[in-house]
């Protein structure tokens, strides 16, 4: 079987795995390249820079994905807080199954709670694992909207997504500080100039950000039931009032019993920032090969405005200048 230098080799059997697998390898080396932000590359493609793995997940999502209208997908650029709402959404739809003492989220990072769709739609060399899950499917990606099949995306009934995105600004210094966590202790650190600039010019992981927001904030706004639009902001400022919403438009709306009970009171509590970053399991700094970095990882800070201790006033103006101009007109803004 063809492999390239991006790609470990793996034997297959499954021929359409391995067309696709083939096709990447090939289309990957003739991309448009920039150094990542540790020891990665990244790869424009159609118009998003992306390591390859992801392209590759993205290719296989494109030729081999059969989506339910039950499948719901947890979408967001890195670091706008797929850790939480990974977790608000699976205690939202798996709220009759588990006691809140007894929780799933108790004994598993939502990372492994929840699975990253482009990194699991293939498995030991083929695209079948998917297919076997049981509805409702959650998954969670940080593809952008446009590189999602029409099957999945024009179908109104096809599947469901949730989005959330945050300040720019909060983003930059947030993918910095996990940024340095995964370089290598033989590299220095990446500047948080170094970062910034990569930033601005859209050099980041399955940016640039701005596209990756307009992306799903249109689709948001042409097909209000397809795709719910959130920020991180938001969900700060007001948890219970989103997590309602989340849980409406999947169908699934709080009952007035379920509303006697706290129910949704609960699970804020149970995600909250405070709650899941002192759980045991996700204070764990043990990494596994497969993933570099560890479960405490995904907890810094989470708050709203960090950006304040980090960036100077000329960063600020830079970056508030980008976002009017990317977002100029279209009734979104992070204010
Ligand atoms: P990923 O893109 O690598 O998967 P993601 O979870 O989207 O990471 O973002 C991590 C950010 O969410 C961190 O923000 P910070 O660096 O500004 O602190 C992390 O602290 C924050 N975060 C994680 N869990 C929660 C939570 N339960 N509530 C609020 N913020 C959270």
């Amino acid at each position: 079987m063809e492999t390239s230098k991006f790609f470990p080799i793996v034997e297959t059997q499954d021929e359409g795995y391995q067309k696709t697998f083939k096709n990447c390898a090939e289309l990957v080396p003739t991309l448009p390249r920039s150094k990542g932000w540790w020891l990665d590359e990244l790869f424009q493609y159609q118009g998003f820079w992306m390591s390859s793995f992801p392209i590759r997940g993205s290719m296989l999502i494109n030729d081999h994905f059969k989506p339910r209208p039950t499948d719901i997908i947890v979408a967001t650029s890195p670091k706008c807080g797929t850790t939480w709402l990974r977790a608000l959404i699976f205690s939202i739809i798996n709220r009759a199954s588990f006691d809140f003492n007894d929780h799933p989220l108790r004994k598993l990072n939502p990372q492994e709670l929840v699975l990253l769709f482009e990194g699991h739609i293939h498995k030991d060399g083929s695209t079948s694992f998917l297919d076997e899950l049981p509805s409702p499917r959650l998954l969670s990606t940080h593809i952008p909207y446009s590189l999602f099949p029409k099957r999945m995306t024009d179908d109104t009934s096809a599947c469901r997504f949730v989005y959330i995105c945050r300040d720019p600004k909060d983003v930059l210094v947030s993918k910095w500080h996990f940024s340095n966590k995964l370089r290598p202790k033989e590299v220095p650190p990446l500047s948080l100039e170094e970062a910034f600039d990569l930033f601005c010019k859209g050099v980041s992981h399955y940016g640039p950000f701005w596209d990756h927001v307009l992306g799903y904030w249109k689709a948001s706004v042409e097909s209000p039931k397809k795709v719910l639009f959130l920020t991180y902001e938001d969900v700060k400022k007001e948890p219970l009032g989103c997590v309602r919403k989340v849980a409406e438009f999947l169908g699934v709306p709080f009952s007035p019993e379920e509303e006697n009970k706290n129910t949704v009171e609960e699970i804020v509590k149970l995600c909250s920032f405070e709650s899941l970053s002192n759980l045991d399991v996700n204070k764990s700094v043990a990494k596994r090969s497969e993933r570099p970095v560890s479960n405490s990882d995904f907890f810094r800070k989470g708050e709203v405005g960090d950006w304040v201790n980090h960036l100077s006033p000329e960063m600020v103006e830079k970056m508030n200048q980008i976002t009017e101009q990317k977002l100029q007109g279209i009734g979104f803004n992070f204010h």
